[in-house]
């Protein structure tokens, strides 16, 4: 008799494995489809014979850095393993930042570009962050830089050949705070050919092997508070590749993402040029913030939907109690339920990205202005939650391999715990949906999209009535709420944003039900409870309980 052994679970390509990504394709015009479909597949390819390995390569020599050389000459380099500098290469060659500008698919451009950033992310070791930054700064710099950064910096942003390729970074947390930058203490000094030298340290800079950086700054003698700031573009290194007026101090030691240098950098006369007006920095970097604040929603899809793809392989070939485990009505449940939370982290996260390939074509009309700006916040908050929630199910339903390093799948948990973090926290995120609905007037905007969603045929009738009534409960809770005065609505913001998320994200559900699919109609069908749970939470706790149980400094 042969000893036992348990094969490991395989990757199938995402156009047979991922109901949600068909769905979608299948919806776009007949003719973005035809386009992109070809090169989304190849991608696909890639992202589960190519690339794993990569990562998997680019997590085994993580990142070191190399303060001296061994002559003692301060050097600063931070030395990358080759399968990282491959991952880099890839993103390149496959335009994952690129083919949002070209625009070759018009306003359907920066879907496609989603759609690659989904495809490459989970088999990336995070090179998916400085795609992300990178995105964003090449935005920021389309929009508001200068003749000469546009002309010098922005296609190397852009370019497919990674020999000329290159990736930025985004400098903004300091020790004061990595959500409050109002006490950014770096400072701006004019040089006499009208740039800037900056100096200061940043706390927390992700892809430190960038060539560009966007940070903020106070230029000397501008005001305290984030109202002094202004934005600068960092040129990091001189024309041999050496850091010019920038000193690593160390890296981050962090629980994941661990491909991905973060250091801690002291800036003694780093060359910048200001992007944006003075004073305007928050401002201006909020462009870039709304970008990557979207990425780490793709991202966080992406990682839920690679730990479910591993689940219902393994489920397939785990057999217990005499049985594979998914004849395990339990077990099925399970790992349907997360299917329905991606299937809603998936339509949220998409709708943001075709408002967003609107806007960046110039015909998003006001509603859509504002409806993307809430969604943003919305959809990054909630997949950042659903994505930890699900990494951690995911674990569980392997058992103790779970638990395993050299399984590869607690990595995916330790990994999706960034994406709650960074770009900011779920509660910063709650507080921003609440800037663009008391300050920017965003709500109505959610309100027509709900309309339009549930207004189409062929949704089912009894789900778009829950879903109404649903609406109607938050905008009572959140009357009260607001009523209630201004502890009272920041105290709720959390529940009140996940509530709106999981609003759009049923609504979105129950248009795609609205063809009659049956595998639609199913992931509406239980995406709606969850809807009424997250309604019901943020109705449960009562005004005051949270100072009631704030520990005493006295007793
Ligand atoms: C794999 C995925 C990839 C992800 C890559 C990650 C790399 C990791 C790198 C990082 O983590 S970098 C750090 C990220 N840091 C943050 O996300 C900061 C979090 N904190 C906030 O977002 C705060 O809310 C904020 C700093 C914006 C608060 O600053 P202020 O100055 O107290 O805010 P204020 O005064 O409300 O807003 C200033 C202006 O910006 C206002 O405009 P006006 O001056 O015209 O009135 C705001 O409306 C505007 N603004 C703020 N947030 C905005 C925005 N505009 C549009 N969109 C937004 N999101």
């Amino acid at each position: 008799m042969s000893a036992f052994t348990q094969g490991p679970p395989t990757l199938r390509h995402p156009f047979d494995s991922d109901r949600a990504f068909r769905l979608f394709l299948g919806r776009l015009p007949a003719e973005v489809k035809a386009a992109i479909e070809p090169g989304l597949y190849r991608l696909g390819e890639r992202a589960i014979g190519e690339m794993p390995p990569l990562a998997a390569a680019a997590e085994a020599q993580p990142p070191r850095h190399l303060p001296f050389d061994a002559w003692g000459r301060r050097v600063d380099q931070i030395e990358v393993s080759d399968a990282w500098k491959r991952l880099h290469a890839i993103a390149a060659e496959e335009g994952i930042v690129a083919t949002a500008f070209e625009r070759r698919e018009g306003e359907h451009s920066r879907v496609h570009q989603l759609l690659r950033l989904y495809l490459y992310h989970p088999s990336s070791a995070i090179a998916s962050c400085p795609m992300a930054m990178t995105d964003g700064a090449a935005r920021v710099l389309e929009l508001q830089g200068s003749p000469e950064l546009k002309e010098r910096v922005l296609p190397r942003l852009l370019s497919r050949d990674p020999a000329s390729f290159w990736t930025s970074g985004q400098w903004m947390t300091e020790k004061t705070g990595g959500s409050d930058v109002s006490g950014t203490s770096t400072v701006a000094l004019p040089a006499e050919d009208g740039s800037f030298r900056l100096h200061g340290i940043k706390w927390f800079t992700s892809a430190t092997t960038a060539e560009v950086a966007l940070a903020l700054a106070r230029p000397e003698g501008a005001a305290e508070g984030s109202r002094g700031l202004s934005l600068f573009l960092v040129e990091l290194r001189d024309e041999a590749g050496a850091l010019r007026g920038v000193r690593i101090e160390r890296l981050k030691d962090k629980l994941g993402t661990r491909a991905l240098p973060t250091a801690e950098l002291q800036l003694e006369g780093a060359h910048a040029w200001q992007v944006g007006p003075a004073g305007r920095g928050v401002a201006t970097v909020a462009t870039l913030l709304n970008i990557t604040r979207l990425y780490n929603s793709v991202c966080a899809v992406g990682s839920l939907r690679r730990g479910l793809d591993l689940a219902w392989d393994y489920a397939e070939k785990r057999i217990a109690f005499g049985r594979p485990l998914i004849e395990q009505p339990l077990h099925l449940r399970t790992l349907a339920e997360l299917e329905i939370e991606h299937a809603g982290a998936f339509l949220l996260t998409f709708r943001a990205g075709e408002l967003l390939g609107r806007e960046e074509v110039g015909i998003a009309n006001e509603d859509e202005r504002l409806l993307l700006r809430l969604l943003t916040p919305l959809a990054k908050l909630e997949t950042a939650r659903q994505a930890v929630a699900g990494a951690s199910e995911v674990l569980e339903a392997f058992g103790g391999a779970g638990y395993v390093e050299d399984t590869g799948l607690p990595r995916i948990l330790r990994d999706v715990q960034v994406l709650a973090i960074w770009e900011g926290t779920t509660n910063v995120l709650a507080l921003d949906a609440l800037r663009a609905i008391e300050k920017e007037g965003a709500l109505p905007a959610l309100s027509a999209e709900l309309e339009r969603c549930l207004g189409r045929d062929g949704v089912p009738a009894e789900l778009a009535q829950r879903v109404k009534a649903a609406q109607e409960a938050i905008a009572v809770e959140g009357g009260r709420r607001f009523a209630g005065g201004r502890a009272e609505v920041e105290a709720s913001a959390r529940a009140y944003a996940r509530s709106l998320a999981r609003l759009a994200m049923a609504a979105l559900l129950c248009e795609q039900a609205a063809g009659g699919d049956p595998v639609a109609t199913a992931l509406a069908e239980g995406f709606v409870p969850t809807l009424e749970r997250a309604v019901e939470s943020l109705r449960a706790f009562p005004p005051g309980l949270a100072a009631a149980l704030r520990p005493s400094r006295t007793g």
